[in-house]
């Protein structure tokens, strides 16, 4: 007998499924039922990893289950191409970005080729594509013109190394998301998008998401999104017209705020600085401005700060107090400036001790002294020494007091967000530009959507686009000068280019219609495809990306070109591949190199291993796995068919019941494992029914059994979601013409999932009357409703009347009659 190599037979389903195209999208309505299975795309450094082969096997997974069952399916493959390490290697190389980024895309499709990924080639979409960006702009200038993009100065991440601005969202720790620089802070006019308009429909509309999203991941954006409810309180300040608002979220401790902070770096700082202390003040805003956000936030570090040689009153009770400046306060939030309580916050505690300033408890909750123990008291408690609201409860008293300065005209109800507008534009080439013109003028000036899309140039390569802290495309003559659109005069491009994060916002819309010519998309194909049923990737997007991708479905809902508001209904974040719990990362590299494991083992055997390992969500740890475990598994699947195959046929009424059902049970449970991606403990009921398929061929009716050939079709069947190759070829073995792919979905028989069952007695007036088989779990109300349908039954009764029915389920049935 010859030993089966999975290997063997890839190329030659590969050049099947290439003829049959059976992953091909139907147009228009077929009237079967539709899905949409979305992979995060990928971006082009290099070739596949192991991280790719187990994102792209678990998406795979959903869209062949959804093929088996003969759904029309969407599961499209794209590239997110524009980006920095393109020209990073360009700049290296001496060439154009476009060469690496290709070549690197063409290596990755031969990949996923190789490995059996189930797409639809012919909907392929690459966002560094002029007729993609086109459309990129076209969204731009649609946000433009609804106010959602526009331009602003102020202070913005900068990271060193990679010389461009970075978005809130790409600085982690302080540092750049990308290369890890310590990232400054500069001062820069540069693009936004309003998506702080949006940050009560991103954070309200996730109850569409509850169930179908990972609860962390829901979380993490509730967070960074960080709704805060509170109020805004005015304060007069002695020599200056204007009060000074700040948010607080805790306005029930007014009577107990005994000193007001700026942010060291906020305008109203420099502007209400006493002279005497303006020296003092620079010195100590200059140090600020080298921190980072994180250091500022810390409830660790030492406060520092500097007195502004100002008062402000408190108005509720016209308390004089001082006014400081200090990093701990941040420009950006509420109003830049708040009032201290710090007998109730840790952080004003901590400064009003540094700084020998007063501490007033304004919150009894029977806590020792904080001015004593240096511990803020947080807790619930009556409040005390605050006038009018002495003696209520935190709700109330925020309530009441709120109420009171909103009729004085002292203060509001208030919400603030954590969440900032989007930084869109970066100073590097291989993006996609920026369609607005600087005119002299007119100043900005959009460019026409029918002069669309404004291309990046080719000749400019190599040393060209090294970084220089301006964009390269800004030192490019032949392409920055332009005639203003509006008045015909001498103008500028825009030489920013916009954050890749842009490009990915709406690439699974374009999968829908791709090739479309009058507009993003055609509003049908979206109506008919979307939203995505499934959304698989990396749980490193679950802030950006998937943020981004919510606030551009919901600009698009208001622009009337989609009628729903959230773009992804279910989404499954995988794990990472490791290795002796070592991340396999750019700056480990790939200690596991998935050519030579495909290479060595073959395609099914890394697919089935990586879903065999655990639960999808989880880790892999290269370590633990067993390729060859695996490839023992498929040899002995092969070889069932093989025997079933050549076994001479039996009686086709004969059949094993019970390898029958444990066939039917297996379906059955399969089919609810996928469908909650519980994908390795569906694998291991598969190796069940092959150790009972095995037995059944060993010492019980042997191949040629009817219930075999039907246990070795549905092992087959069930199999070729995760190990598709070996289907097919199995499958062939078994005889069939047609591919696996095209088998359908099996059925269980509910005769079948029968646990087992037991022998129910019905008597009628003390007489036994029938035996019914019935589950041991069956119902008193189930139990008696086939009783007295039961011909016997329905016989012996001839009419009587039935005064009571007795159930003793499962066993027991009693009828007395009259
Ligand atoms: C007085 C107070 C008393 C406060 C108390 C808290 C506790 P969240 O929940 O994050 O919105 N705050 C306001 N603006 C700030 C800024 N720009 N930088 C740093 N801190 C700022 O936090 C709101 C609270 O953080 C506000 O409520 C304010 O301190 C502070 F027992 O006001 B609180
Ligand atoms: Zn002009």
């Amino acid at each position: 007998e010859q030993q089966y190599d999975p290997r063997a037979v890839q190329d030659k389903w590969q050049a099947r499924w290439a003829e049959l195209e059976p992953f091909k999208a139907a147009e228009g309505d077929d009237g079967r039922e539709r899905r949409y299975a979305l992979d995060m795309f990928p971006y082009p450094s290099g070739d596949l990893h192991m991280g790719h082969a187990e994102a792209f096997a678990i998406g795979d997974v959903p869209a062949r289950y959804w093929f088996q069952r003969g759904y029309n399916v969407l599961h499209p493959i794209g590239w997110d191409s524009f980006g920095l390490p393109a020209e990073n290697a360009a700049i290296k190389r001496d060439s154009h970005p476009a060469e690496w980024t290709y070549a690197n895309i063409e290596t990755q499709a031969g990949s996923f080729h190789r490995y059996a990924a189930s797409f639809d080639w012919s909907r392929r979409l690459h966002t560094s594509d002029p007729e993609y960006y086109r459309w990129t702009q076209w969204l731009f200038l649609r946000f433009y013109e609804r106010g959602l993009a526009y331009r602003k100065g102020g202070q913005v991440n900068w990271c060193p190394n990679d010389q461009t601005v970075l978005a809130n969202e790409q600085v982690v720790g302080g540092h750049c998301e990308r290369c890890g620089a310590l990232v400054e802070k500069r001062v820069l006019t540069q693009w936004y998008f309003k998506i702080t308009d949006y940050a009560d429909r991103l954070l309200d509309d996730m109850k569409q998401l509850e169930g179908g999203w990972p609860e962390r991941v829901l979380l993490m954006q509730r967070n960074w999104i960080g709704r805060s409810t509170g109020a805004d309180v005015d304060f007069v300040i002695e020599g200056r017209d204007e009060p000074v608002t700040v948010y607080t979220t805790r306005p029930d401790t007014l009577y107990g705020a005994t000193f007001m902070v700026v942010a060291a770096d906020a305008a109203l700082a420099e502007e209400i600085v006493a002279p005497e202390q303006r020296a003092a003040f620079e010195a100590y805003r200059d140090e600020v401005s080298r921190e980072s956000e994180i250091e500022r936030l810390s409830t660790e570090r030492e406060k520092t700060g500097v007195f502004l040689g100002r008062y402000a009153i408190n108005p509720v009770n016209g308390d004089r107090i001082p006014i400081w400046a200090s990093d701990y306060v941040l420009a950006e939030y509420g109003h830049g400036a708040i009032m201290a309580v710090p007998a109730h916050d840790q952080r004003d505690l901590d400064f009003a001790l540094k700084f020998g300033l007063p501490v007033r408890v304004v919150v009894e909750t029977g806590e020792p002294d904080p001015a004593e123990t240096g511990v803020a008291t947080a807790g619930d408690g009556a409040i005390v020494n605050s006038g009018p609201i002495d003696g209520l409860a935190k709700a109330d008293a925020i309530a009441r007091i709120t109420a009171l300065l909103a009729d004085k005209g002292l203060g509001k109800a208030a919400v603030n967000f954590r969440l900032r507008d989007w930084l869109v534009s970066r100073q590097r080439f291989w993006g996609c530009p920026i369609p607005i013109v600087h005119c002299p003028a007119c100043g900005e000036v959009p460019v026409p959507d029918d002069q669309l899309p404004v291309t990046l140039p080719a000749n400019l390569r190599g040393s060209d686009l090294a970084p220089k802290g301006t964009s390269p495309l800004a030192a490019a003559e032949d392409w920055v000068n332009v005639d203003c659109p509006k008045c015909g005069g001498a103008a500028k491009r825009d030489s920013d280019t916009m954050d890749t994060f842009v490009d990915s916002s709406w690439y699974y819309y374009r999968y829908c219609s791709p090739g479309y010519e009058d507009g993003p998309f055609d509003p049908e194909a979206v109506r008919r495809w979307m939203p995505v049923d499934q959304y698989t990737g990396g749980v490193e997007h679950a802030i950006l990306h998937l943020l981004y991708s919510r606030f551009f479905t919901k600009v698009l809902y208001d622009m009337g070109m989609v009628d729903f508001t959230e773009p992804f209904t279910r989404l499954l974040n995988q794990g990472q591949v490791i290795l002796n719990a070592k991340a396999m990362s750019k700056s480990t590299g790939n200690l596991v190199d998935l050519g030579e494991q495909i290479s060595e083992y073959g395609v099914d055997v890394v697919r089935l291993a990586m879903l065999f390992s655990g639960p999808p969500e989880d880790d892999i740890d290269w370590a633990d796995v067993s390729p060859s475990g695996m490839a023992k598994f498929l040899t002995r699947v092969h070889r069932i068919a093989t025997e079933v195959a050549s076994a001479p046929g039996a009686d086709p009424a004969g059949g094993d019941t019970a390898l029958r059902r444990v066939t039917h049970r297996t379906i059955d449970e399969a089919t609810v494992l996928v469908e909650a991606h519980r994908f390795n403990v569906a694998i291991a009921r598969i190796m069940t029914l092959v150790n009972a398929v095995r037995k059944a061929i060993d010492s019980g009716p042997g191949a040629g059994d009817p219930a075999v050939r039907e246990a070795a079709e549905t092992i087959t069947v069930l199999l070729s979601l995760f190990a598709p190759y070996t289907a097919e070829e199995a499958w062939a073995v078994l005889g069939h013409q047609a591919p696996v792919i095209r088998a359908g979905w099996p059925a269980a028989d509910p005769a079948l999932l029968v646990e087992e069952s037991v022998t129910c007695v019905v008597q009628i007036a003390g007489k036994v009357r029938d035996r019914l088989e019935v589950s041991p779990a069956i119902e008193t109300a189930e139990l008696e409703r086939q009783a007295l349908s039961s011909p016997k039954v329905q016989e012996a009764l001839g009419g009587a009347e039935i005064v009571k029915v007795i159930v003793r389920a499962p066993k027991i049935v009693n009828i007395v009659v009259r």
